[in-house]
């Protein structure tokens, strides 16, 4: 038997090529947890564990989830069977509630030493690809209407992304919705506008705006209201034409089960990080396909490593109508793998080789680790509070 001999931890600080202005947070820098399993065999799997501006997205900020990580899974996975990744997180589960982000970050890693084992890539476990490429979004989140058109212009014209995500609710609601509008009104039917709320609207600024955003030409809101209010994103499903997909609200299968039941949303946005790793989003997926709604494979601004396991996993579900997010390396100022993902044609194109199928450059990794840098710039100071 392989057995899981080794479990370690980085957290990585890695600068954006600009601000990214979302309703909680404004992101200057990313920081990432990045989890290396070492097998009995000498097989590496590497995971990587994500969230947005400290704690202000959601419960898990890296610091925490390097030490969840160190502290309460590593000893219960060492000596584990390498290529049991199922029962290794159910053990795990026994012990460790919720922190489903530290947990993708493990189970990720469990994943791709599995597939490498086997030389196959991750998609291969998880039923094999029906396509090699996806479609690609990118959000627009500079802040200014005027710099986000420009943006969409060159993305455009490079062929490099023709879906753009908003990020909205910072500020007043006619505000936004003139935002939208002139980006809509620039760009016409070259590109799909869709825009991300992320929790910020009161249940009757989200009856007013939906009705605005249809208007202004937006095809898709993503979670309007705050993921507590179930019945109100339910509601908001039904009341208006423009389609409504689920993000926060989803923290793997059961809130997946729960909202479909509700008919809470027409689209699920599928994040390997939220569900708590590759094998739990699979599970969502499947529930979404099952209930009729629509996929769309989420970020949470990972860097090549958690969106190449990502594109894995996109890459078997039979329908993603509405396409991906998995831009995250293109934000970054440093690339940190060996070869960087390729985007092309308005796509992310797949990665072939073995496990999630791209290499982490050891040198890279140490420029951008945290506990190796004279000066660090934490998450803490990207929040408005910090401004
Ligand atoms: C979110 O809420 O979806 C994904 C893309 C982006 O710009 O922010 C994230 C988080
Ligand atoms: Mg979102």
């Amino acid at each position: 038997m392989t057995t899981i001999e080794r479990v370690e931890t980085f957290i990585l600080d890695l600068p954006t090529i600009r601000q990214h202005v979302l309703a909680m947070a404004t992101m200057k820098t990313q920081s990432v947890v990045l989890v290396r399993i070492t097998a009995s065999d000498g097989v590496v799997g590497w995971g990587e564990g994500t969230t947005i501006g400290g704690l202000s997205y959601g419960e898990e900020s890296v610091e925490g989830m390097a030490l969840a990580i160190d502290t309460y899974m590593t000893p219960l996975l060492i000596g584990l069977d390498a290529d049991a990744v199922g029962a290794a997180m159910a053990r795990v589960g026994v012990f460790v509630q919720g922190n489903n982000t530290a947990k993708c970050a493990v189970e990720t890693a469990l994943q791709d030493g599995a597939a490498r084992r086997l030389g196959v890539p991750l998609s291969s476990l998880f039923g094999g690809r029906v396509r090699d490429r996806m479609a690609c979004a990118w959000t627009l989140a500079s802040g200014q209407s005027d710099l986000d058109i420009a943006e969409a212009e060159r993305l455009l014209d490079a062929r490099r992304h023709n879906i753009f995500k908003l990020k909205i609710g910072k500020r007043a609601l006619a505000d936004d919705i003139a935002h939208i509008a002139a980006i809509k009104r620039a760009l016409g039917n070259r590109a799909s506008v869709r825009v991300d709320v992320n929790q910020a609207w009161s249940v009757t600024e989200a009856r007013r705006g939906l009705a605005a955003l249809a208007d202004a030409g937006a095809d898709l809101v993503e979670q309007p209201v705050r993921r507590q209010h179930l019945a109100a994103l339910a509601q908001l499903t039904r009341d208006f034409p423009i389609a409504v997909m689920a993000d926060e609200i989803l923290r793997g299968p059961e809130d997946a089960f729960r909202v479909a039941a509700a008919g809470g949303a027409d689209v699920f946005s599928v994040k390997l990080s939220q569900s708590g790793g590759v094998g739990p989003a699979a599970m969502v997926a499947a529930i979404a396909e099952a209930a009729g709604i629509g996929l769309y494979g989420g970020t949470m601004i990972e860097t090549g490593v958690g969106t190449a396991a990502a594109a894995q996993l996109f890459a078997t579900v039979p329908r993603l109508d509405w396409g991906t997010e998995l831009f995250g390396p293109l934000l970054f100022t440093d690339e940190l793998l060996t070869a960087p993902l390729r985007y092309e044609d308005f796509t992310l194109i797949v990665p072939d080789g073995p496990g999630i199928g791209v290499d982490i450059d050891p040198a890279r990794l140490d420029d951008l680790r945290r506990d190796r840098r004279r000066s660090v710039h934490v998450a803490r100071a990207t929040t408005h509070a910090g401004e």
